[in-house]
């Protein structure tokens, strides 16, 4: 298929939480019933596909993202049968689903793994990664990345596996063959079901150096991403599958670089459709650090985009997202979730829908959703958060408030409250009582108020999405960065032989004036899109607060 009638390209997806989706009953838990209720609210948004994070038999440790059986439906989710109804009434509205697999590491309870620990004999052991201890002690310094050291010890062994997450997500060992020969099983058997497409977990994470050292400058990244044969085993899957079947495919890469990336999503399509990269949500890290709370810095947010933007074009795809499971809410984050909450939503939707790549939007961005101001740590429920608070509440020495004040601000459950459907009790997301406390905002903020508002957020991502199929240069058109060092405003052109076109913003709350270069006429211009109304004309225009405006110049 040629570059250009991929569908994926002009597509704009939708990531489905489930756990707090939309509960078909009252177990407090969304389930795959109340997702199949809401296909006609994702058709009026314009959604192409859905994503769906993992709906697996789990523990449920990490959401899901420790998997214990990839072929059977998690019964809190509901059953196989629920799920080839939600395929089957997804494709009747046109609307494709992207499953998620995790395969860097399965949940300690996957029967390989019961069978593996405590025995060296089993013909599972080898489908993890072992080492002996050293000087009675972990085999190396690699740390989770959800705290403390990546291994853990089997008693009856002795030997310890490697965990890169929770100590329930036991890393599997690529290197071995027959697990391989297990993953592509494993995504066979949901392409042959008529699932369109895979998102692929923390996959450039699949291949580590194999002498497992300390890693003496820091936590042990450098000897796993992106690692010596990713491209390799990437290439081996999707030769076997991906291509067989036609899927669309986007890899989660963790701490990866711009290089790698050309390659994992080249147009050859030799690997992945498309990537997903995390440099542009560490702009409110201090020193690299997640667990701290900083401002965020908007000239190195615009440096990276422009990097990722011009690195790309032409070689390989990303997709476009501020928003996911695993991310604080982006009005919240960079916008403003008070006065400017409906003008600063819309605004940070159009300065990333209108780059090249594929949109996101996660559940609830498209009504400007906020993070709940939790302000007590009996509300989260994240392993990572609540792992992180004992360690650096109960051993690093950080207060309870500042600790709260961080969570506040970065915890993943800022993102995973229920999704807000309307004014009834516990926002009409269940009957029941939810898993995670909803955000009191509810009453103002929700999808039923979105619809019914001809002006709301909602609207304007609906917009956003029809603009992408119909203008042809926000596929392909080249990135220009115009003021790439001015502290309020982001201000960018797309541009190829027959149209321009160009997205101002204004990321803070002082109006400010722009001079639009002579380059572009702009009597020529017409605005396609804005958060407010726009009568102005000529090249020197103001941008009020939050102001996002979307001109589109045809070249004769
Ligand atoms: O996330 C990978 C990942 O490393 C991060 O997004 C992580 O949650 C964050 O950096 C922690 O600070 C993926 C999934 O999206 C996430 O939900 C899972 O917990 C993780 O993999 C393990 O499967």
């Amino acid at each position: 298929m040629s570059v250009q009638t991929e569908w994926w390209r002009t597509a704009t997806i939708y990531q489905i939480y489930p756990k707090s989706f939309c509960d078909s009953g009252s177990k407090g838990t969304g389930d795959i019933q109340g997702i199949i209720s809401k296909l006609g609210y994702l058709k009026l948004l314009g959604t192409d596909a859905i994503w769906l994070t993992p709906v697996y038999e789990s523990p449920m440790v990490d959401n899901g993202y420790d998997i214990s059986d990839y072929y059977a439906i998690n019964p809190d989710f509901g059953t196989m049968a629920d799920f080839d109804e939600l395929l089957e009434k997804a494709h009747q509205n046109g609307i494709r689903i992207i499953m998620d697999i995790v395969v860097n590491h399965t949940s300690t309870a996957h029967k390989w793994f019961q069978s593996a620990l405590g025995d060296k004999n089993s013909p599972y052991r080898d489908y993890y990664i072992w080492k002996d201890p050293v000087d009675g002690r972990e085999p190396n310094n690699w740390a989770s990345k959800f705290g403390g050291n990546a291994w853990e010890l089997d008693e009856a062994t002795n030997q310890y596996y490697l965990h890169l997450f929770a100590k329930e997500q036991a890393d599997l060992n690529w290197e071995n063959p027959q697990v391989r020969e297990e993953v592509k099983h494993i995504i066979d058997f949901w392409a042959e079901k008529g699932v369109d497409g895979f998102r692929l977990d923390v996959i450039n994470l699949i291949s580590k150096q194999q002498d497992f050292t300390d890693d003496e400058s820091g936590d042990g990244r450098r000897f796993y991403t992106d690692g010596p044969r990713v491209h390799e085993y990437l290439q081996e899957i999707s030769e076997a599958v991906f291509q067989k079947y036609g899927s669309v495919t986007v890899g989660e890469m963790s701490s990866t670089t711009l290089e790698h990336c050309q390659q994992y999503s080249a147009n050859d399509g030799k690997e992945l459709s498309m990537v997903f990269n995390f440099h542009h949500l560490k702009v409110d890290y201090s020193n690299g650090e997640k667990w701290t709370k900083a401002p965020f810095d908007f000239i190195q947010l615009k440096q990276i985009f422009n990097k990722w933007q011009t690195g790309l074009n032409g070689k390989g795809w990303g997709a476009l997202f501020w928003c996911n499971h695993d991310q604080p809410r982006v009005v919240s984050r960079l916008g403003d979730d008070q006065q400017y909450r409906v003008e600063s939503a819309k605004m940070l939707a159009a300065s990333v829908h209108m780059m090249q790549g594929t949109p996101y939007i996660y559940q609830g961005e498209e009504i400007g959703m906020t993070n709940p101001h939790y302000t007590d740590i009996s509300q989260y429920r994240d392993v990572e958060s609540t792992n992180m608070y004992d360690i650096m509440v109960n051993h690093d020495g950080v207060s309870k408030e500042d600790m709260l004040a961080i969570l506040a601000q970065k915890s993943r459950d800022n993102s995973r409250t229920p999704m807000q459907w309307n004014t009834e009790e516990h926002a009409g997301f269940t009957q029941g009582q939810p898993w995670l406390e909803v955000a009191r905002n509810y009453p103002e903020i929700n999808a039923a108020h979105a619809v019914d508002d001809p002006d709301s957020v909602f609207y304007f991502y609906q917009k956003l999405i029809q603009l992408r199929k119909a203008i042809p240069v926000i596929t392909s058109g080249e990135y220009i960065d115009l003021l790439p060092e001015h502290k309020q405003l982001f201000c960018y052109a797309r541009r190829d032989e027959k149209q321009t076109l160009l997205c101002l913003n204004n990321y803070y709350s002082e109006e400010v004036e722009y001079s639009v270069p002579p380059t572009f006429s702009m009597e020529k211009a017409q605005c396609l899109l804005s958060n407010y109304d726009v009568a102005e004309s000529g090249n020197t225009l103001s941008l009020r607060p939050y102001e996002t405006r979307i001109y589109l110049i045809e070249e004769c």
